[in-house]
């Protein structure tokens, strides 16, 4: 028999109500034993999904006044039995339940130890109860509907249905090898690689989307470098829409780092604002140009800009040196201003790079650089509308393991090698594809994914 888990579902701190949360089959038993409702009957059957008004009593002790819900399995959360009860929120009531519940019979439950029996007891599969976490700990909008996505089950059929389409290519091959005999359709080599082609394209179209879906969940680390004056603390003010940083007409006014979070259609960025780059024997500012350079190297996105109101210098040279291989937007500020800068020399060396216009002092040209951030994060054919983005890391390093697999396959097949071994191929193929969804998967895997949840869930 299973234990009964018990554990407070809500977050600690004062507040209005908390949640203890237990489920087992000595759910119902250990709550009639601390619970009398106001009519004074036992909780049974009857009261399956309704919320009962009562007291928690420790011996003759009034300790709280709760609403409890008794849920009767499997319809639940876990599959089990499943009791809530909803005290008074604060330490002292939660505490006092939660620790009534422990001697009556309930142990602590471990970090997700909830969702792991909802796994378990086939409710949901391992990348549905990955997808909770990320529900959880999800910090825009767009990350909240991705996860949500996964919960209900659709990257699940996705990789499903991908299996089953390999699975009968391999059906396929194992019946030609062992009944080479019987009267069963030919199998040729050419349309087994069409399909393991079709089958690659449709991997590799996860694999790619990780890295929009990476930024979706943890942001876009974007940083803004230039010469000192140039309008860097002006355009994070602008990007946030407020007074973040100081700005002055003094050369050097940002000398630390600073990093804001921000919201650009629902791309959440991370956004760095430095200081100037120059070459400078004031001691303070030697440490900010540092510091610069490090956070370049941090930087998932540089916006690089550049005063088109003066001509370029040494250190313009030198930071479009270093962004040669990096991911990068380059702005022209200070386009108000007659223009003084050598725009052409600027595009050679740069050429593959976004360049844009702007004068943040009359807010022109700010759309357009949101516009490229957003498109940078959707690249290729990966939409903005699209739910089924790769998220997790561990589906990325499966999808991969199955991508290389299939393309070992695909190498074997060309060469015209035995089917045996490109069945090999196929098979560990599906079985990484398997392990997104947690079929047959191992016991150390299951709880290296739990143990990243919180309590209480
Ligand atoms: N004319 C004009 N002035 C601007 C524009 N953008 C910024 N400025 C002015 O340029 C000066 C410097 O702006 P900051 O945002 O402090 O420049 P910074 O790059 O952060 O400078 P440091 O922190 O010293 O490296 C301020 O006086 C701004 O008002 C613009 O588009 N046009
Ligand atoms: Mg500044």
């Amino acid at each position: 028999m299973e234990d009964t888990i018990a554990a407070v579902a809500t977050a600690p701190g004062e507040s209005g109500i908390g949640i203890i949360r237990m489920s087992g089959e000595k759910s119902l038993n250990i709550i009639n034993d601390i619970f009398k409702s106001k009519s004074k009957n036992k909780l049974s059957a009857i009261d399956d999904r309704k919320l009962v008004y009562g007291h928690i009593y420790e011996k003759n002790n009034i300790i709280d006044e709760v609403l409890v819900a008794y849920m009767k399995g499997p319809r639940t959360y876990t599959k089990e039995d499943v009791v809530e009860i909803n005290c008074h929120g604060g330490m002292i009531s939660i505490r006092r339940i939660l620790e009534l519940l422990l001697r009556n019979g309930a142990r602590l439950a471990e970090k997700g130890e909830f969702t792991k029996r909802a796994f378990l007891n086939g409710r949901i599969d391992l990348s549905q109860a990955e997808a909770v976490i990320d529900l959880i700990s999800s910090k825009t909008d767009k990350g909240f509907d991705i996860a949500l996505n996964q919960l209900e089950g659709n990257l699940s059929e996705h990789i499903k249905r991908i299996r089953e389409q390999l699975l009968q290519i391999i059906a396929h091959i194992t019946v030609n090898i062992e009944y080479p005999d019987e009267d069963i359709e030919e199998i040729t080599y050419e349309n087994i690689l069409l399909q393991i082609n079709d089958i690659t394209k449709k991997v590799e179209y996860l694999i790619n989307s990780s890295e929009t879906g990476k930024i979706i969940k943890e942001g876009l680390q974007t940083v803004i470098i230039g010469k000192p004056n140039v309008g860097k603390s002006s355009l994070l003010n602008a990007l946030l829409k407020e007074s973040r940083a100081i700005v002055t007409e003094i050369p050097g006014t940002t000398r630390d780092i600073i990093e804001e979070m921000l919201n650009v259609n629902g791309i959440p960025l991370k956004i760095i604002d430095t200081a100037g780059i120059r070459e400078t024997s004031d001691q303070v500012e030697k440490i900010g140009v540092e510091k610069t350079k490090e956070s370049f190297n941090k930087g998932d996105v540089i916006i690089f800009i550049l005063n088109a109101a003066e001509e370029l210098t040494n250190e313009d040279f030198m930071i479009m040196d270093l962004l040669k291989n990096k991911k990068a937007i380059v702005l022209f500020n200070k386009t108000d201003l007659p223009v003084q800068c050598d725009i052409e020399e600027v595009k050679k060396r740069l050429k593959d790079k976004k360049i844009i216009y702007t004068s943040i002092k009359e807010g022109k040209g700010l759309k357009e650089l949101e516009e490229t951030i957003s498109d940078m994060v959707y690249t290729g054919q990966i939409k903005q509308d699209n739910p089924l983005l790769i998220t997790n890391i561990r589906h990325k390093n499966l999808l991969e393991k199955s991508r290389n697999n299939l393309n070992d396959a695909i190498c074997m097949l060309k060469r015209n090698e035995a089917l045996d071994f490109i069945e090999i191929d196929l098979r560990n193929a599906w079985e990484s594809l398997g392990d997104i969804i947690g079929e047959s998967i191992t016991e150390d895997i299951i709880d290296e994914v739990f143990s990243r949840f919180c309590l209480g869930k």
